[in-house]
Protein backbone atom coordinates (compact mmCIF):
# COMPACT_ATOMS: atom_id res chain seq x y z
CA UNK A 1 0.00 0.00 0.00
CA UNK A 2 2.38 2.46 1.06
CA UNK A 3 4.14 1.69 -2.23
CA UNK A 4 0.88 2.51 -4.40
CA UNK A 5 0.81 5.97 -2.74
CA UNK A 6 4.64 6.59 -3.34
CA UNK A 7 3.54 5.59 -6.34
CA UNK A 8 0.66 8.01 -6.51
CA UNK A 9 2.47 10.75 -5.07
CA UNK A 10 5.34 10.79 -8.37
CA UNK A 11 2.33 10.91 -10.37
CA UNK A 12 1.13 13.54 -8.90
CA UNK A 13 4.48 15.60 -8.85
CA UNK A 14 5.08 14.64 -13.04
CA UNK A 15 1.98 16.18 -13.81
CA UNK A 16 2.28 19.42 -11.74
CA UNK A 17 5.81 19.83 -12.62
CA UNK A 18 4.38 19.38 -16.82
CA UNK A 19 1.67 21.89 -16.18
CA UNK A 20 4.33 24.03 -15.05
CA UNK A 21 6.00 23.78 -17.35
CA UNK A 22 3.20 24.59 -20.12
CA UNK A 23 2.94 27.55 -18.17
CA UNK A 24 5.75 29.03 -19.15
CA UNK A 25 5.16 27.91 -22.51
CA UNK A 26 2.16 29.67 -22.77
CA UNK A 27 3.72 32.99 -21.21
CA UNK A 28 6.62 32.61 -24.16
CA UNK A 29 4.26 32.16 -26.66
CA UNK A 30 2.76 35.18 -25.14
CA UNK A 31 5.58 37.00 -25.29
CA UNK A 32 6.76 36.24 -28.40
CA UNK A 33 4.23 38.06 -30.78
CA UNK A 34 5.74 37.10 -34.39
CA UNK A 35 6.28 33.05 -33.05
CA UNK A 36 9.73 33.27 -33.96
CA UNK A 37 11.05 31.22 -31.09
CA UNK A 38 12.91 34.18 -29.34
CA UNK A 39 12.04 37.13 -27.57
CA UNK A 40 13.65 40.35 -28.99
CA UNK A 41 13.71 43.60 -26.87
CA UNK A 42 10.63 44.73 -28.36
CA UNK A 43 8.64 42.10 -27.77
CA UNK A 44 10.23 42.36 -23.99
CA UNK A 45 8.85 45.59 -23.72
CA UNK A 46 5.32 43.92 -23.60
CA UNK A 47 6.61 42.70 -19.89
CA UNK A 48 8.38 45.87 -17.59
CA UNK A 49 10.07 43.06 -15.20
CA UNK A 50 11.40 41.33 -18.36
CA UNK A 51 12.58 44.40 -20.18
CA UNK A 52 14.15 45.42 -17.25
CA UNK A 53 16.56 42.24 -16.67
CA UNK A 54 16.69 41.48 -20.28
CA UNK A 55 20.74 42.55 -20.70
CA UNK A 56 21.24 40.00 -17.70
CA UNK A 57 19.09 37.01 -19.06
CA UNK A 58 20.72 37.75 -23.04
CA UNK A 59 23.52 35.30 -21.67
CA UNK A 60 24.97 35.26 -25.73
CA UNK A 61 24.14 38.80 -25.83
CA UNK A 62 22.58 38.51 -29.84
CA UNK A 63 19.70 40.83 -28.70
CA UNK A 64 17.09 38.19 -28.06
CA UNK A 65 15.60 35.74 -25.66
CA UNK A 66 15.89 31.94 -26.61
CA UNK A 67 13.56 30.11 -24.45
CA UNK A 68 16.51 28.69 -22.26
CA UNK A 69 17.40 32.05 -21.49
CA UNK A 70 14.22 33.08 -20.58
CA UNK A 71 13.85 30.02 -18.35
CA UNK A 72 15.75 32.16 -16.13
CA UNK A 73 12.82 35.05 -15.94
CA UNK A 74 11.81 35.48 -12.62
CA UNK A 75 9.36 37.95 -11.88
CA1 LIG B 1 9.87 36.81 -31.52
CA1 LIG C 1 20.32 35.47 -26.45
Amino acid sequence: MKQLIAAFSLLLLAISASVLANQMNVKFAQLDIDSDGVISLLEAKKNDELFKQFSDLDENQDEVLSEKEFAHFKI
